[in-house]
């Protein structure tokens, strides 16, 4: 075990200092089993180590299946030196030919065993079991090189799979800080964090879904993140020293009312959120007043307009017509049903103006067909075009990446709906539950006698969840 500790640090599979992790977290360690396919002796060492642990404990199985990617040469090596049949399990359905998502001989039925590197969670294991299940296998234990003690083991437990691991990352850094090779600060800083950082699995299902982890980046935090697109910078900057993350939903029909909004709630807000095309007495002297009064109390302009055309068409929509939506909006929204040409065509004209834009990933309202794959889609059209999207409106956290920002409508303090057909949900469950930013309030507000007192209130319980969130005492 101290030969394969040292390696892995040599190698630099392991690494000491800080780190932003997939969940925002920032972690003094950073392990990356990727790199030991670069390194055949180890790789193979890794492998033997794997199946032996296996063995040692009395593990039955009738094929083996590594989790993607890391984990397929290690599946590999073991299956074609231990004479074991193989599965390889794909990350997306093939789109022509046999639709098959597993590849390898399934006899249903069979017991399957999983691989894999390094386990935090378990999430992926458990995603891996779920398609094998589905095909008909069983999965009763699964085997991985590292376990990081977050956790993982007792979700997978819950799960019906016992978990077995060659060692475990605190084994490791004992071993390295015996050889000197890690400071003993460093492996205290390591512990705290690993014990600060344990995951708990769901209390409604207990499957895929985990609680999530208790510490996160501060909004503050992701502002100087290289990723993150410069107006998202600057409205994070600016959520921070107002200490809001509430965006009024300001649908009123006369610009009076708009302008009167903006003034008495401009303090309060990070964004306000208009549908321009609801005034009754719209001109671009109302719109420019408006933009003195977002310069000044410091909140950004969202127009709500959801474009959803062809790029061509959606330029001529942004820049043009009566509106001009381009020359004052800070932020617009594009629904992604039309492909990439509704980004493409928006992005031509509001990436030179430093615009940007929020992919609608997931709308609040009642049987609402943006869900599943439609997401999926929305998220991976956002992370192709970073430099103009900058996140998404959605009813939950739709991707673990700290650049993004998620907005989510549908939200007062109490929940139920309208009579046509829109949700809500309280700030509290949004931001604190859901992983959300920034909640999207219209009536909720625009109802109450006092419209200011009203905002207030949205605002603390949004800031005060989003304060739970990364770790910050509500009480001092
Ligand atoms: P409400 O009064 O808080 O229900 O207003 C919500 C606002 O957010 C309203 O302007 C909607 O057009 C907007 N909205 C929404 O409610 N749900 C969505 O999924 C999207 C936008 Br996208």
């Amino acid at each position: 075990m101290d030969v394969l500790a040292s390696e892995l640090h040599r190698v630099a599979a392991l690494r000491f200092g800080e780190f932003v992790l997939k969940s925002g977290l920032v972690s003094p360690v950073y392990v990356d089993l990727r790199v030991v396919v670069s390194h055949p002796a180890l790789l193979n060492q890794v492998a033997h180590l794997l199946f032996q642990t296996t063995k040692d404990a009395g593990v039955k199985y009738d094929c083996v299946c590594g989790v993607p990617y890391t984990a397929l040469p290690l599946a590999t090596i073991i299956c074609s030196a231990n004479q074991i049949p193989m599965l390889i399990r794909r990350k997306e359905a093939k789109e022509y030919g046999t639709k098959r998502i597993v590849e390898g001989i399934i006899n249903s039925g069979e017991t399957c065993l999983i691989i894999e590197d390094v386990v935090t969670t378990g999430s992926s294991v458990l995603e891996t079991a779920e398609v094998l299940r589905k095909e008909g296998l069983k999965v009763t234990d699964a085997i991985v090189l590292l376990d990081r003690e977050q956790g993982g083991g007792a979700m997978l437990e819950k799960n019906g799979i016992h978990l077995h691991s060659v060692c475990t990352l605190t084994k490791v850094l004992k071993i390295l800080e015996q050889q000197k090779k890690v400071a003993s600060v460093m492996v205290t800083k390591v512990e705290k964090f690993i014990q600060e950082n344990v995951s708990q699995p769901s209390e409604q299902n207990g499957t895929t879904s985990m609680k999530r982890m208790c510490k996160e980046m501060s909004f503050g935090a992701r502002a100087e993140l290289p990723e993150t697109h410069p107006l998202a910078a600057r409205l994070l900057r600016l959520m921070e020293k107002k200490q809001s993350n509430l965006c009024l939903s300001a649908d009123v029909t006369k610009s009076s009312e708009l302008l009167r909004l903006a003034a008495v709630l401009g303090p309060s807000i990070c964004v306000l959120k208009t549908h321009i095309d609801i005034l009754e007495d719209f001109t671009l002297e109302v719109i420019k007043e408006l933009r003195v009064l977002a310069d000044l109390h410091k909140f950004l302009i969202f127009e709500d307009r959801k474009f959803a055309d062809i790029g061509n068409t959606v330029k001529h929509q942004y820049e043009g017509g009566i509106f001009k939506i381009a020359s004052w909006s800070d932020i617009v929204n594009a629904h992604v049903v039309p492909g990439p040409g509704v980004v493409k065509g928006l992005k031509a004209v509001g990436r030179p103006l430093q615009r940007g834009c929020l992919l609608i990933g997931e709308m609040s309202s009642e049987g609402s067909l943006a869900t599943g794959e439609y997401t999926k889609a929305a998220v991976k059209m956002a992370e192709e075009h970073t430099d103009f999207v900058l996140g998404f409106i959605s009813g939950s956290r739709i991707v673990e990446k700290p650049e993004f920002l998620h907005f989510t409508p549908g939200v007062q303090m109490q929940a139920g709906g309208d009579s046509l057909g829109q949700k809500y949900l309280s700030p509290q469950e949004v931001i604190g539950k859901k992983g959300s930013d920034i909640i999207i309030v219209g009536r909720g507000i625009l109802s109450a006698p006092n419209h200011l007192e009203e905002a207030e209130t949205y605002r603390k319980a949004a800031w005060e969840s989003y304060l739970q969130r990364i770790g910050v005492s509500t009480q001092v």
